[in-house]
């Protein structure tokens, strides 16, 4: 892609290769990682290969071993659990690799984590949640533990419940096995019939608030059961937009932008500086009444309307390159 001012870039950049090695890939959000990584890697120069694990523990250690032993300069880690990966970043970080993490707490000081700031989205969410419908409330809460990012969320769901006591979490379920929207359809689909009292559910990832979409349409529920949730994309926009979508808000960052700022905080370290031990980009709460008020049908017009999602303003020093989206 074009790239924006052409800055004088740091000279130990020159010639570095990259390796993003992810524990998950499928779904909107880590698509758009995906493309955030490889047009800021691009802009910069900087060669990447992708190891993609595929949501196994084990084949995200062995592709971490494997980049480290085919002497990548820089190793940009992408979900998975503390367990499977903190003895081999650690051993990265030893043979003089730069590495940062997003969404996966390699717990080591030289290795920053990129977060989008979690309990500030779960707030904007559940905040909307409260002052849409009250705060006695019947809730069916998609929820699936080990990865950092959820369990950040869940932390805030949990306050929440302390705070209003009568939000009643009534069922709670959810996998993130592929198709990640499918499945969860297809549990959620069993908790309505059990549970008939639910008239919220609480989706902190947007695959899970498309499972919950399809299966309140599939049981003719739409118009009683409201769905908050994480993440946008531009499906998910016109998901949200579709008539009678039961989807009615959203708090997220531009996954897009989270790709670049990851690969922004490694050329940091790769050029001696330091980007922070966390980065952390802050969400925005989008109601699908914005959406539709503003017709916004896609993340470009989004962005256009809402600058937080074209960009971001960390891991931004002078000589940063930016591509163009
Ligand atoms: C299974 S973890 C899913 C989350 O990872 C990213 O943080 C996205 O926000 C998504 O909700």
């Amino acid at each position: 892609p074009a790239v924006t001012m052409a800055a004088e870039l740091p000279e130990a950049l020159a010639g570095k290769k990259l390796a993003l090695v992810r524990f998950i890939s499928q779904g909107d959000f880590f698509q758009a990682y995906l493309s955030g990584v490889e047009s800021q890697a691009e802009a910069l120069g900087l060669e990447l290969q992708i190891f993609d694990a595929r949501q196994d523990a084990a084949r995200q250690r062995d592709m971490l071993d494997q980049a480290i032993l085919q002497g990548f300069d820089g190793i940009l880690l992408q979900h998975g659990f503390t367990d499977s990966i903190k003895d081999k970043a650690a051993k990265a970080v030893e043979a003089g690799i730069k590495v940062v993490a997003f969404d996966v707490d390699a717990q080591h000081e030289a290795i920053p984590q990129i977060q989008q700031s979690d309990a500030q989205l779960a707030r904007l969410a559940l905040e909307q949640m409260v002052a849409d419908n009250g705060a006695q409330l019947d809730i069916g809460y998609i929820y699936v533990p080990g990865f950092p990012p959820l369990e950040r969320r869940d932390a805030v769901f949990g306050e929440y419940q302390q705070r209003y006591p009568e939000l009643k979490e009534v069922a709670r379920f959810g996998t993130v096995n592929n198709p990640i929207a499918n499945s969860v359809a297809d549990q959620a689909a069993a908790v309505l019939r059990a549970n008939p009292t639910i008239s919220v559910i609480f989706a902190p990832f947007d695959e899970f608030a498309k499972g919950a979409k399809i299966a309140l349409e599939e049981a003719g529920l739409a118009q009683d059961v409201k769905i908050y949730s994480a993440d946008i994309s531009t499906a998910d926009i016109q998901a949200m937009r579709e008539p009678g979508s039961p989807w009615v808000a959203t708090a997220g960052t531009n996954p897009a932008v989270m790709g670049e700022v990851s690969v922004r905080a490694l050329a940091m370290l790769l050029a001696g500086e330091n980007p922070g031990q966390k980065v952390l980009v802050p969400p925005t709460l989008i109601t699908q009444q914005l959406l539709n008020e503003q017709d916004i049908q896609n993340m470009k017009q989004l962005g256009q309307k809402l600058p937080a999602f074209a960009h971001a303003d960390v891991a931004n020093p002078d000589w940063m390159v930016l591509p163009t989206r």
